[in-house]
């Protein structure tokens, strides 16, 4: 018997559905629910995936040292407006993220603005230009931020050139960023007469404290990738030229661990922007108390006893 139910209770982003494993006599086993994530499976699902215009994705992604198994290349694909996010191509986003997250052979994400010049320069102001409070409102097309934001698996942004407004907040809501140290990252939005609307007041403050990003998001002013560097806004610093590779390596190490403590982990730390410290802290240990029912904890360890490498089945 299979049951359907919802994953641990979080704040913010809305409850998704979640395919629970049962034990061999039909119950739930309530360990390992939660933490295998939306049903995923050996090949993809979705095997013929809708025509997109904006968006390429590249599974396995390929780098310097050739294929990279479990890694997956998403590359925001609209060069020409600098990669500006429209509302199309955020659905498409997140299109593409859930069917690589469903995917049991995807294991990290590498995300990208084509060319050299952008990540992205943010929403599509023309296209923002002629909203009111109620399109905005009606339209539900600010649901893709929260399907990014539920992405079980980790995202990392690999980001040249410009990172600003929605762009800034698209790096943020990955889980790693890697920056060439053309990066320019900032929230213009007020020199636009608006604010920060898909989480820059939120991510970036907790990214780099309250001083910092209220300068930044009040004045509209960009920093270099340096300076980004310095407030921990960015994790690796890399000369431009190498910012792909970088990530990718980067993603190649983490989707060579055991998947299941990989998702579990990444999703304790979001709970660090969540909860108080004490919910933080016992979900942190659910979290561990949980793993300890899966093959990867009892491969992983058995593989240390025996000085060897492990082989991680994903269960
Ligand atoms: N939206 C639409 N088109 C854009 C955008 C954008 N954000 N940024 C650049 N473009 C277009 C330009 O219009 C231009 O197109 P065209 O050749 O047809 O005129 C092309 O990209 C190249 O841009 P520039 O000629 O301006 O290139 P420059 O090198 O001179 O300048 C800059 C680069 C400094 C990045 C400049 O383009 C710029 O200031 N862009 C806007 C940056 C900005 O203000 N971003 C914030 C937008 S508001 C926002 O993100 C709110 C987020 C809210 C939530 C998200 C909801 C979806």
């Amino acid at each position: 018997m299979v049951a359907v139910g919802r994953n641990y209770p979080r704040t913010g982003a809305p409850p998704r559905r979640f395919r629970l494993r049962t034990t061999s006599d039909g119950d739930v086993d309530p360990h390992r629910a939660w933490i295998l994530g939306p049903t995923r499976r050996r090949c993809p699902t979705d095997a013929s995936p809708p025509t997109q215009q904006f968006i390429r994705v590249t599974v396995p992604a390929e780098a310097g040292q050739g294929r990279l198994d479990g890694v997956a290349l998403l590359t925001i694909d609209r060069e020409d407006a600098l990669n500006a996010l429209s509302f199309d191509l955020l659905d498409e986003l997140a299109d593409a993220l859930e069917r690589l997250d469903r995917d049991a052979t995807c294991r990290a994400v590498v995300m990208t603005g084509a060319g050299s010049r952008a990540f992205a320069a943010g929403a599509d102001i023309r296209e923002l230009a002629t909203q009111t409070p109620e399109t905005l409102e009606a339209g539900g097309r600010f649901n893709a931020w929260d399907r990014i934001g539920a992405v079980g698996i980790p995202l990392i942004a690999a980001v040249r050139g410009f990172a600003l407004g929605g762009g800034c907040e698209l790096a943020m809501a990955c889980d790693v960023i890697v920056a060439g140290d053309d990066a320019q990252f900032g929230q213009p939005e007020i020199r636009l007469g608006v604010m920060p609307g898909a989480g820059g007041t939120q991510r970036l403050t907790r990214a780099i404290g309250k001083a910092r990003a209220t300068d930044l998001i009040l004045t509209g002013r960009s920093i270099g990738a340096a300076e980004a560097h310095a407030m921990g806004l960015v994790s690796r610093l890399v000369p431009a030229d190498e910012t792909l590779d970088a990530a990718l390596k980067l993603a190649a190490q983490i989707a060579g661990q055991a998947p299941l403590a990989v998702r579990a982990a990444k999703l304790a730390i979001r709970q660090a922007f969540e909860l108080p410290l004490s919910a933080g802290l016992a979900f942190e240990r659910q979290a561990f108390f949980a793993l300890f029912s899966t093959e990867d904890q009892s491969e992983g360890m058995a593989a240390f006893t025996e000085k060897r490498s492990a082989r991680w089945s994903g269960r």
